[in-house]
């Protein structure tokens, strides 16, 4: 029900006189009659009848009354709300153009088919999709080395692959505390005898389960992958038959970036299927599929073409760092990173991704760098091998495919713009092509003021605005600075489906009535829809809406039907095996290969932002845009402020569960031992940190599991639980040119004690 690597953990309420009881685990079974894998419940899953019956519940539309923020509402009807909204949409729209609104969508309630409802109402308003930048680099990444696949999200091997890994390295990730209900899978296969190595700046409760655990400086990962693939190959440990067959080792590269086709040499059209991408055989120039033993290494000058091998440019890329200057950088020991290699090539090795590394704006270096890594070693296409990722790579069940933005008679939504441009395009009124800028946002699903960086600037965007909506199930942080609040209905009043992570489709019932003036998402979005004179397009039930959504051919053959999730509410419908990318799942690139060389690249969104497309199109190194200790700002702010995921919080969606404030009641901020007595500070002591960009308030604890240099504040707080100031202040909005992408730990602060 929240993005929690969970997403949707099946959970049967039980009722009594109409109010949600009880809540328990089903029975579920693969095709094989085995229990499944995928349904277990987190400690949070059980407390969500507190979160529904807590006191925070919107009960009405709301008003703002009073200053933005000030927490002075009135109670209004929903004729009212949805006259004022429109009014002023339409307004908006007519005065500035379709895209001066915009629409917010965040994670909560991440497998919503629901929630893909607005898509109908953006696109008849041909409004503005403001796209959230959370997991970009990473996702983007992944994405771009073997395709987001149809069978996993991640296109890496599926979770219960873990099992049959020898080796798994959890890189950047804290799977005990983000990945709850699957971390089993590790369990076993440590069982089993699997070694589990950990490499994190942080020792955290995954780092105390480990064989290995290597604390590295922030930032630097991708230089470890780099050394490691050195290591590989200095020993003759790639593996020269998968780069020729799997990846796009030995397709040759043309000056300019892109590979040499058949097309340069005039013996194909471009873009025609023959146009194949060419490879040498150490005689001659042929297309790839017609040469078994095409040469890998090299530079050479053919038919008139400079090119070198993709494999060449990698090898160059990463010979450019010697194992001493990595050494220096990620400040690992040699013979640590040695041992690192020899485990990572000692069998088969799974590296267990997250995002700790996407939260830096240069992630790419370490994703790039550990894909690479697994392209020339063979570590993939096989079980046990290749990657897998923490919120990504659970099982997705086939056949659901949302009908929100069809049949609409050409209508489609307007630009798409990622939020970190957003302060900027509505206080500049344009930025690149972009010339519109949104004066009125509805916010679903998301809390931005809590989880997106530089809150400080998004109040003053908010400021801007001449209309901001949110609709949620609780009065949250972002709802607190908006000028119309909608309660919406909680998971277990409205049906709905979801299809991921657990490899079935399950309608859920509605199972208990709306409280109070609550109305659930689709009848808000219906709503909305007629009043902005839509009628024709929102005349659908939600039972219309979700059956359609599973009546097309994909549901047919994978055995999914309305009749049968009514009946079974939960249909298995993926492959029994579970999927590894190359081996039984395809690989769905551009190439068909996986892909560590990006033939013309292009940036997330173009805004007319200098950039290097040469560069990009392979792995590279260079550090964090902010959080190093080169940059002058250290010498003012030596500190770098990160967070962790923490297991009595998803994000901000547990906030007002007393049973899990309890036992977590307020935030802290964890440090090393000479961090904090060289600013005499212990723990129960308040501090303050601060950057230009703002400060926050709260309790210390000092910790020996934390690295010198580096403060770690669970995530998943808001405003009112800080003793003064917020995290999301000191946060920077910059990213990398190449990608959109909100990086929460590039960044540097210093800490005071207050008392
Ligand atoms: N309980 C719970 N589970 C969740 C969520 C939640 O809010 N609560 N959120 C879900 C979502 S949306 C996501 S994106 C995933 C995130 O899943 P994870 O990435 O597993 O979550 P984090 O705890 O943020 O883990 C990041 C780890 O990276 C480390 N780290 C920070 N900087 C670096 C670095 O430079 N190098 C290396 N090697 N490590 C570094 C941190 O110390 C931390 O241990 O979790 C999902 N699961
Ligand atoms: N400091 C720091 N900040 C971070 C991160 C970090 O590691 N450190 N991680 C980032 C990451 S990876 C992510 S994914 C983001 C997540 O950021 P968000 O997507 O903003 O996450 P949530 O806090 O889950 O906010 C979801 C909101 O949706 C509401 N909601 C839930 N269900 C429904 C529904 O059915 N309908 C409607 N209308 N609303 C609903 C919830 O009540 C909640 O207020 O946070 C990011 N922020
Ligand atoms: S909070 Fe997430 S992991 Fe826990 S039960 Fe709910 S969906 Fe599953
Ligand atoms: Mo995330």
């Amino acid at each position: 029900m929240g993005n929690c690597s969970g997403w949707g953990c099946p959970i049967n309420v039980t009722v009594r006189e109409g109010k949600a009881a009880n809540l328990t685990r089903p029975d579920m079974k693969l095709p094989d009659g085995s229990p499944s894998p995928y349904q277990r419940i987190c400690l949070k899953g059980y407390t969500n009848i507190e979160r529904m019956y807590a006191d925070t519940r919107l009960q009405y539309p709301l008003k703002r009354k009073g200053e933005r923020g000030a927490g002075e509402w009135e109670r209004i009807s929903w004729d009212e709300a949805i006259a004022e909204i429109t009014d002023t949409w339409k307004n908006l729209q007519g005065d500035f153009g379709p895209g001066a609104v915009g629409f917010l969508a965040g994670s909560g309630n991440v497998d919503s088919t629901v929630k893909t409802y607005a898509d109908r109402l953006i696109a008849c308003m041909g409004a503005t999709v403001l796209h959230n930048c959370y997991d970009n680099t990473g996702v983007y990444c992944q994405y771009n080395h073997g395709a987001l696949g149809a069978t996993t999200t991640g296109g890496h091997n599926e979770y219960r692959d873990i099992v049959n890994a020898e080796n798994i390295f959890v890189w950047g990730s804290n799977p005990s505390e983000s990945f709850i209900v699957d971390y089993h899978f590790i369990s076993e296969a440590c069982e089993a005898g699997a070694k589990l190595v950990v490499i994190d700046p942080i020792f955290t409760t995954t780092a105390a389960k480990a064989d290995l655990y290597v604390s590295i400086r922030p930032g630097t990962d991708g230089l470890l992958a780099a050394g490691i693939a050195q290591i590989a190959i200095r020993d003759g440990k790639i593996d020269v038959e998968h780069m020729r067959t799997k990846t796009v080792a030995p397709f040759l590269v043309k000056e300019d970036g892109f590979y040499l086709r058949l097309s340069d040499l005039g013996r194909a059209e471009a873009g025609s299927d023959q146009d194949r991408i060419m490879v040498y055989d150490g005689v001659q120039l042929a297309p790839f599929d017609e040469v078994e033993e095409p040469v890998l290494e090299g530079s050479f000058e053919l038919e008139g073409f400079k090119v070198r091998p993709a494999y060449q440019i990698l090898v160059d890329r990463f010979s450019a760092w010697t194992l001493d200057q990595i050494s220096q950088y990620t400040d690992i020991p040699l013979d640590v990173i040695e041992e690192v290699a020899s485990i990572y090539l000692s069998g088969r090795s799974m590296v267990l991704l997250g995002f700790g590394q996407d939260h830096y704006a240069n992630g790419q270096t370490f994703y790039d760098g550990v894909f690479a890594l697994a392209d020339i070693t063979g570590q993939e296409c096989k079980h046990g091998a290749g990657s897998t990722c923490v919120d990504l790579t659970g099982a997705v069940a086939q056949g659901v495919q949302s009908t929100a933005g069809m049949n609409l008679d050409g209508a489609v939504a307007g630009p798409t713009v990622y939020v970190n441009h957003l302060p900027q395009l509505v206080e500049e009124g344009s930025i690149g092509e972009f010339d519109t800028a949104p004066r009125s946002m509805y916010i679903y699903y998301c809390n931005p003021l809590a989880n997106m960086p530089d809150r400080q600037r998004w109040l003053s965007m908010l400021d801007k605005m001449d209309l901001v909506v949110v609709s949620d199930m609780v009065m949250s942080e972002t709802a607190e600075y908006a000028d119309i609040v909608l309660p919406v209905a909680f998971p277990f009043e409205k049906s709905d489906l979801t299809f991921r992570q657990t490899g079935f489709v399950k309608l859920i019932d509605q199972a208990v009535e709306t409280p109070f003036e609550v109305k659930s998402d689709f009848d808000v979005i219906t709503l909305l829809g007629r009043a902005m004179g839509f009628e024709q397009y929102f005349t659908q039930t939600l039972e219309d809406f979700l059956s359609s959504c599973v009546d097309n051919e994909v549901a047919q053959e994978a055995g999914v039907t309305w009749d049968k999730l009514q009946s079974e509410h939960a249909v298995w419908s993926h492959p029994e095996e579970p999927s590894v990318i190359g081996l039984n799942a395809p690989i769905l690139t551009a190439t068909g290969r996986l892909e560590f060389y990006h033939e013309g690249i292009k940036p997330m969104m173009d805004v007319g932002q200098e950039w290097d497309m040469l560069k990009e199109s392979c792995w590279f190194w260079e550090p964090p845009l902010e959080a190093w200790h080169e940059n002058p700002l250290f010498e003012r702010y030596p500190l770098t402020f990160i967070s962790e995921r923490c297991k009595y919080k998803t994000h901000t969606i547990f906030n007002n569960v007393p049973a899990l404030l309890e036992i977590d009641p307020e935030p802290f901020v964890k440090m090393s031992p000479s961090d904090a007595a060289s600013r005499d500070i212990n723990t129960g002591d308040i501090v303050r940190l601060y950057n230009d960009r703002g400060h926050v308030v709260l309790k210390a604890v000092v910790s020996n599991g934390c690295r010198k240099g580096v403060l770690v504040i669970d995530h998943g707080w808001e405003e009112r639980n800080f003793i003064e100031g917020h995290y999301g202040d000191l946060s920077s909005i910059a990213s990398w040119p190449r990608f959109e992408q909100d990086n929460w730990f590039d960044c540097l602060c210093e800490m005071e004690k207050v008392q």
